[in-house]
């Protein structure tokens, strides 16, 4: 009996967060107004996201909500697929949110290889891009995107590409990153359960760069897969290009809530110099002594008192 009431709390207590998780992506979603549906759906008060606490983390499922994510057979060299809708047909028509109108991502089931691209639609609900599958191994491919009518979602499916695959193991925990020449560096560590600042800074050559370029409505563009599932966050930026606040560089704000504790692959789209670079980042979420980020509210360490003791945990 104790045991039932404990484990039914626990169930509760995660959906709880899941949901939180879930639903702070459109609460906080700066789009512009060219994005509407994306606000329509965004507008649930902070209160009301505990009450529809009924969702799990993006891309964890090749179906949700009557829409199933299906590879297509497609020539060498490109990757193609479709959205079948709740009618079993192909879906042809989608709202346009962050300048496109489908985002496509993969990226490996070790988080390495990631690739954030945007296919072409033909008529007849098939989209086509030159494969992002830059090599072989067990990719995970998001399907991010709005159809007509319907609410955002992200689906996921696994692709396997044949060949001799070399299991990275996922780089440690760092606040610097470097890219094609620059430098970017992060401040703030999320915190599941509530909505946690993440603050990315560019330069190059030592010197702040302050004239990034919009890229997909914002200055930068941050994806979160969770290292174990591959659970999907896609994290907004606080503020977009013309806002009247939003300065262009060096530092962009994003708002993360993730849905847990534990390691999370960070990746950074931004452009500049007219083309898209990719910073990556692990962080563990949750863990109050990492980076250099705000100062958790919670208790201070008490010195560790159990750690470092001689013999502690032998004899
Ligand atoms: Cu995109």
């Amino acid at each position: 009996m104790r045991t039932v009431t404990r484990l039914a709390g626990f169930a509760v207590g995660l959906t709880a967060v899941f949901g939180a998780a879930y639903g702070v992506g459109r609460v906080v979603d700066p789009a512009p107004a060219a994005e509407s549906r994306h606000d329509e759906v965004a507008a649930p008060a902070a209160d009301e996201r505990g009450a529809t606490a009924d969702r799990i983390p993006g891309g964890l499922l090749v179906s949700e909500r009557g829409y199933t994510l299906e590879p297509v057979d497609a020539p060498a060299g490109e990757f193609a697929f479709r959205i079948a809708g709740p009618d079993g047909r192909p879906v042809t028509r989608y709202d346009v949110a962050h300048d496109k109108t489908m985002h496509l991502i993969v990226a490996r089931r070790d988080l390495s290889g990631f690739r954030h691209v945007h296919p072409d639609l033909a008529p007849d609900g098939t989209w086509r891009v030159d494969t992002p599958l830059t090599g072989p191994g067990q990719w995970r491919a998001f399907a991010d995107f709005i159809p007509t009518g319907g609410e955002p979602l992200t689906l996921g499916v696994d692709v396997s590409v044949p060949g001799e695959l070399t299991e990275r193991p996922l780089p440690a925990p760092a606040t610097s990153a470097t890219v094609d020449g620059y430098t970017v560096t992060l401040t703030g560590v999320p915190q599941p359960g509530r909505t946690s600042p993440l603050t990315l800074t560019v330069s190059r050559d030592g010197q702040p760069v302050t004239d990034l370029e919009p890229y997909l409505g914002a200055y930068g563009h941050l994806v979160a897969l969770r290292r174990g599932d591959l659970a999907y966050l896609h994290v907004h930026p606080d503020g977009t290009p013309g806002d009247g606040r939003t300065r262009p560089g060096p530092a962009v704000t994003f708002l993360a809530d993730v849905p847990s504790a534990g390691s999370y692959r960070l990746y950074l789209d931004f452009r500049h110099g007219g083309r898209v670079h990719t910073a990556e980042f692990t962080v563990v979420a949750g863990d109050a002594t990492a980076g250099s980020g705000p100062t958790p509210s919670g208790p201070a360490p008490t010195g560790g008192a159990d750690h470092g003791t001689p013999g502690h945990g032998h004899n």
